[in-house]
């Protein structure tokens, strides 16, 4: 069982920033599959929950020097 989500992305100012998110998100046990859009500054992330949770994305995302916004 995986869920799709989609989440802004603060920080990123050139298409190597979204290469750089997208493989890091991609890099982690449990993401299924990770697409950045850089126009929009989103990621849509498709992962297992049970493996790896947002606040983890967040964190390896804080990790390089951007941000990745969990909504409510
Ligand atoms: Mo996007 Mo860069 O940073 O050094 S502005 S990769």
């Amino acid at each position: 069982e995986t869920v799709k989500q989609t989440f802004p992305v603060t920080g990123m100012t050139c298409a190597s920033c979204a290469i750089s998110t997208e493989s890091m998100i991609k890099a982690q046990a449990g993401v299924v599959d990770a697409i950045v859009n850089y126009a929009s500054q989103t990621v849509k992330v498709e992962y297992i929950p049970t493996i790896v949770t947002p606040q983890d994305l967040k964190s390896s995302i804080q990790s390089i020097g951007y941000d990745l916004i969990i909504e409510e």
